[in-house]
């Protein structure tokens, strides 16, 4: 293809971004199947993005002659973008699984969140004004063609990292890759944000459960009562996952009247917090064992939840109250803040 006019390209690389960004948020939340597209729409927006490259590097080096005194941020916001791209790519290939013991996932995400600020920058300082002519059967054209190629690299891509029997065909489409499946040892054990494993006193703690019958408090004891086994997939968004046996009671045999609630809130003694829709309460554990064994500390002991299905922010540890609301599930901030 002909290199369309700078402008062009400026709002086509402004879109791809504003789309990785969504679909990047997309993938962090996706748990399930359904978020399979999500990720494949990440996977190739990211290479329509390295596609414009070769045109953004024209305007960049017109932009760099004029020697204006924010070139540094702009370069750093080049730099910064190549690292997103590299660690995105080398994390899914898995040619680059980690960079100095860091996980390339975490790099990926950290990069990206240090980049929007400066995209932001960029866009106010230097606004590519779309024009309502813009919009023409060429623009449209384009726009196809890029992503049909886009497209098409990526599924190349994917398959030569399938029959070169690189690390990246190993990952679940969430990106992760296999961390310690049952053997919980050497699972990692990660935190959201900032959040401290509490210390416990096992003999004075107590899980309050609140619902339309009013509030009980039950000892370790009424929880290890119960031994329903569940099989499931912790996957962290920092890149790993571990399925796993855990051994607990089941959250429908703990809540009693469910009146009109529209969620469950589920607390950690650390004070870390998340809301489920009620739906979700017949696939949730409160769980006591993993792999045979009473929790370690750093995975939740006492008791944490198991959210088969959920992506491992929500699946808190350290649980220390299960509360029935009327508030609906999604007011909560989008991920958890601590
Ligand atoms: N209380 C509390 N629970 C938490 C977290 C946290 O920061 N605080 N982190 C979550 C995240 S991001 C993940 S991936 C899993 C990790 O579980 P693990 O440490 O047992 O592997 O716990 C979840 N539960
Ligand atoms: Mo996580």
């Amino acid at each position: 293809m002909r290199a369309p006019p700078g402008r062009i390209t400026n709002l086509a690389l402004l879109a791809a971004l504003l789309l990785a960004v969504a679909t990047g948020i997309g993938v962090v939340a996706a748990g399930s199947s359904p978020g399979r597209l999500v990720a494949l729409a990440h996977g190739v927006v990211g290479v329509a993005v390295v596609l414009l490259v070769p045109w953004k590097t024209r305007i960049v080096r017109r932009g760099l002659r004029r020697a204006r005194r924010s070139r540094w941020a702009s370069l750093l916001l080049a730099a910064l973008a190549s690292i997103t791209l590299l660690t995105g790519l080398g994390y899914a290939t898995g040619l680059l699984r980690s960079v100095a013991g860091t996980r390339g996932m975490w790099l990926h995400v950290a990069a990206a969140l240090t980049l929007l600020p400066l995209v932001a920058w960029h866009v106010l300082a230097r606004p590519a004004r779309p024009r309502k002519t813009d919009l023409t059967r060429r623009t449209l054209l384009r726009a196809g063609a890029l992503t049909a190629v886009a497209g098409g690299v990526y599924l190349a891509t994917s398959s030569v990292v399938r029959l070169g029997g690189l690390p990246g065909a190993r990952r679940r489409f969430t990106g992760s890759y296999d961390t310690g499946s049952f053997d919980p040892s050497s699972m990692p054990s990660t935190v959201w944000l900032d959040d401290r494993t509490p210390r416990i006193d096992p003999a004075a703690w107590r899980l309050v459960v609140a619902d339309g019958d009013g509030e009980r408090a039950l000892s370790l004891a009424d929880l290890t009562a119960f031994d329903t086994r569940v099989r499931a997939v912790l996957d962290c968004t920092g890149g790993w996952y571990a399925e796993q046996d855990w051994v607990g009671a089941p959250v429908s045999a703990l809540v009693g009247s469910r009146g009109d609630a529209r969620s469950l809130l589920v607390r950690s003694a650390s004070g870390y917090w998340i809301r489920f829709p009620v739906g979700d309460l017949d696939r949730l554990l409160v769980a006591t064992r993993l792999g045979g064994a009473p929790l370690a500390p750093r995975h939740g002991f006492p008791v944490r939840l198991v959210a088969p299905g959920r992506r491992g922010f929500w699946w808190v540890k350290w649980v220390d109250r299960i509360e029935l609301q009327d508030t609906p599930w999604w007011w909560q901030p989008p991920f958890p803040v601590t």
